[in-house]
């Protein structure tokens, strides 16, 4: 029997919904094809070739479909699932009663985004053992966002609407691929070719000619690592030529005088030196976009990487406030809620809050809890290094260390180290080909889904999440595969909380830090009857604006009512938005004083690797899959063609990229969307240390260029992991 039904994608954090045909074949439900669900009223049919490729990515051969555990000689092998899960409690006491319970941490990557139960449960597992030691990848991707929204305060009424914008700046992200952050998530490119038929002005500070910058009407095409250059520049311009919202300034901003000091060293000469990019056309950017009427700047990663990342973020935050870029009183709110608590959006600002130097302290570079969770980039040191609260076991929840961290030999070391290794993983990451015990766990059209967590993002910045009141609830459209045992996430946290006697207590927040719209959604997780999936779910949507049994009403999506208006400021209310915090302006000018043209002059290694996203593979997910392969397991590096020349290559050759620490060598592809001299390669690639002979089956891990130690953030830990300094020699 055949039918195609409708569900959600979680692979990335757009949530597409879809349409799945489904096989059942002696009872059990198989997905044999994805594709875009024209009923969807926000997606129109969208998907990318990784949504498509859902069937292959459940049915693939690699695919694992046992608890493994790890034996004598390293090889795995199958391991009853409650079995593993008392094994792991038994070990998890032990290393408590020895080394207490700092000794046990936990890492989150990527696919949690799309499993709403996973993180928290195992969250609650260490709330209930004693540790704080719970981390996350978002320290090692845009934690400028959450440091910078601390510092500053956010705009209660949230940013304006991109479908009715007349400018709109990206810095260093590129959405039309990643979905990620600058145009919401729902078919991006084609809702820039919307919003440009009516009159957009698209603006983009990238490297590289990016599926964006393609489209922009001015493209910064500058020297990567130089946003906070850019950025103050631009705020420069704009004070300078009055061109600021002085009312909104008035009203709403401390510190304005500071930020305009600070700034006065950054005029579009220097920048466009320091920068890279012609004076002119700096000059417009800033006169574009604060002439326009509706507007908002935000950023990705690229900026993120290359170091400053919570500088870079503040001063973005201050570039959208001085020019009043939000949504005002009387105006439509942007992100109205709909699986998320309701809340009143205000004309007014939430305050700054405590940005870090709270929580759990770590023993490596003086670095504490932050607004952006704990930093990750050091997790590996407190993993190696000895004494009085080493971390012996790590549990990772879909999360990939020696694909994604950085400093890949660091990190193996770190993994070797470990008295327990866990990992819960729906294939043999190489992370799992360490782990002592890997947890298979079901796929996502084995499991519910609900688009709360597509909108949830929206506490992570702005320009990203729904910009409606949309939801989708999906039941689980397919069954684990026969011969299986598969566990979802929690339910292994669940089974190790049982063994151990400890009550869990399962919370999600809505909001960071201070800034919440709600209290928790909090379950009391009962040992005498066991919860499924759908109680979690309930309780995490107890307080939805659109209650859940409403949204399940609509299996191919709904558009709520998305009139929620934004509210006059609240009566007595002086909060301010801060751009003058000392840290930042000190950080400006401390960058200020650098000799940037020696720093930017590095002959030994003359060329600068940046990170970009591939539209086929998320992060280390999809690679193995030959449909997005496409018979190319390996990762690139894109060169110009004139460097290419430069360096004597053709494409398909091999080259050692080196910095002064490490090297790896890839495949040459040519590439003339790039600046000269700047390099591109994708991450989360490659295989564990020893296998970099065999690039033609894993390609090669960036993380390897990256070094913890040297440049790295002194609040998240965050480490260059762009704009690095590389030779490249062919091979
Ligand atoms: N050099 C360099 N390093 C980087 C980056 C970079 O650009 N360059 N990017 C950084 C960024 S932005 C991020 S977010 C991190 C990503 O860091 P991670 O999230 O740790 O990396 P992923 O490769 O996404 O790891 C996800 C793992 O989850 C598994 N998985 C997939 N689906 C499921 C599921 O449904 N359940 C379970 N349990 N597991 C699942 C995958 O097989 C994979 O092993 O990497 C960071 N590291
Ligand atoms: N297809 C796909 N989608 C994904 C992912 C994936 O792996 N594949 N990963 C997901 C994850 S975990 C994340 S965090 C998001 C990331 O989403 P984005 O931040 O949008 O990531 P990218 O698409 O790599 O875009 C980064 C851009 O920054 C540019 N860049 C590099 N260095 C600099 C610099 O110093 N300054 C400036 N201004 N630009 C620079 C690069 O050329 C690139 O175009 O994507 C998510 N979506
Ligand atoms: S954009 Fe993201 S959610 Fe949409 S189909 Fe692609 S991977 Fe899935
Ligand atoms: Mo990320």
């Amino acid at each position: 029997m055949t039918e195609i039904v409708p569900t959600i994608c979680r692979l990335c954090i757009a949530h597409c919904g879809v349409l799945a045909t489904v096989e059942e074949d002696d009872g059990r439900r198989r997905v044999t094809q994805v594709t875009g669900d024209p009923d969807n009223p926000i997606f129109r049919g969208y998907t990318c070739p990784k949504g498509r490729a859902l069937p292959e990515l459940h049915n693939h051969e690699g695919r694992l479909l046992r608890t493994v555990h790890k034996q004598a000689d390293g090889t795995h092998l199958p391991l009853d699932s409650a079995e593993a899960a008392r094994e792991v409690a038994q070990r998890l006491r032990d290393i408590i009663a020895q080394h207490g319970p700092r000794a046990v941490a936990c890492y989150v990557g990527t696919p949690n985004a799309g499993q709403p139960t996973a993180a928290a449960m195992g969250s609650a597992f260490l709330r209930a053992i004693g540790s704080r030691m719970f981390f996350t990848s978002n320290t090692i991707d845009q934690p400028g966002k959450q440091i910078s929204m601390a510092l500053h305060g956010k705009w209660l009424g949230g940013e304006p609407d991109f479908e009715q914008a007349d400018a709109w700046m990206l810095l260093g992200n590129n959405p039309i691929i990643s979905k990620s952050a600058g145009i919401p998530g729902q078919n991006p490119a084609q809702k820039l070719k919307d919003a440009q038929d009516k009159g957009l002005q698209l603006i983009v500070v990238d490297p590289r000619v990016s599926d964006v910058a393609r489209k922009a009407a001015i493209h910064l095409q500058c020297r990567p690592g130089e946003d906070h250059a850019i950025l103050a520049g631009l705020i420069n311009i704009i004070i300078n030529e009055n061109l600021y919202d002085r009312d909104f300034v008035r009203a709403n901003v401390a510190g304005f005088d500071r930020l305009s000091n600070a700034v006065q060293g950054y005029t579009p000469e220097y920048v466009a030196d320091r920068a890279g990019v012609p004076e002119s056309k700096l000059l417009d950017a800033a006169r574009v976009f604060a002439k326009a009427r509706v507007r908002h700047a935000n950023s990705g990663t690229g900026p993120s990487f290359s170091m400053y990342c919570n500088l870079k973020e503040y001063l973005l935050a201050c570039l959208n406030t001085v020019c009043g870029a939000y949504t005002r009183a009387g105006q439509r709110v942007t992100r109205p809620n709909a699986m998320l608590p309701a809340y009143v959006p205000r004309a007014q600002p939430f305050p700054p809050f405590k940005a870090w130097g709270f929580g759990e302290k770590l023993r490596v570079h003086g670095l504490t809890d932050t607004a952006a969770g704990m930093p990750t980039a050091a997790l590996a040191d407190e993993i190696l290094q000895a004494g009085e609260g080493q971390v012996r076991a790590l549990i990772c929840i879909g999360g990939n260390p020696m694909a994604a961290w950085p400093d890949q030999r660091k990190t193996q070391k770190a993994m070797e180290a470990l008295d327990l290794l866990v990992t819960l993983d729906v294939e043999m990451s190489s992370t799992a080909r360490l782990a002592d015990y890997v947890v298979a766990c079901k796929q996502t059209l084995e499991t519910p889904g609900m688009s709360q967590s597509g909108e949830a993002i929206k506490y992570f910045g702005t320009g990203i999440g729904f910009s409606n009141a949309y939801a989708q609830y999906s039941p689980a459209v397919a069954d684990v595969p026969r011969g299986s045992d598969l566990v979802e996430e929690w339910d292994f946290f669940y089974q190790m909380a049982d063994y151990l006697n400890l009550d869990l207590t399962f919370a999600i927040a809505f909001g960071f830090s201070r800034y919440q719209e709600s209290p928790y959604a909090v379950m009391p997780v009962s040992r005498n009857s066991k919860p499924t999936i759908e109680d979690f779910y309930e309780a995490i949507c107890a307080n939805s604006r659109i209650p859940l049994a409403e949204v399940k009403k609509y299996p191919h999506g709904q558009v709520f009512d998305s009139d929620v208006i934004v509210q006059p400021r609240e009566e007595g209310c002086d909060d301010r938005l801060e751009c003058g915090n000392g840290d930042m302006l000190d950080q400006l000018a401390e960058v200020y004083r650098q000799d940037y043209r020696a720093l930017q002059n590095t002959p030994d290694f003359p060329y600068r690797y940046i990170p970009r996203r591939h539209n086929n593979f998320m992060n280390s997910s999809g690679r193995s899959i030959e449909k997005l392969n496409g018979g190319r397991p390996w990762n690139p590096v894109w060169i110009h063609p004139d460097d290419m020349r430069e360096i004597g290559v053709s494409a398909d050759d091999m080259v050692r990229i080196a910095t002064q620490h490490d090297s790896i060598s890839a495949m040459v592809e040519s590439d003339p969307t790039l600046r000269r001299g700047v390099v591109a390669i994708a991450h989360a690639f490659g295989g564990l240390v020893e296998d970099e002979s065999s690039y033609r089956e894993h390609g090669a891990n960036t993380g390897r260029l990256v070094r913890t130690d040297e440049d790295f953030d002194p609040i998240t830990g965050m480490p260059r992991m762009g704009n690095i300094p590389v030779a490249i020699t062919p091979l």
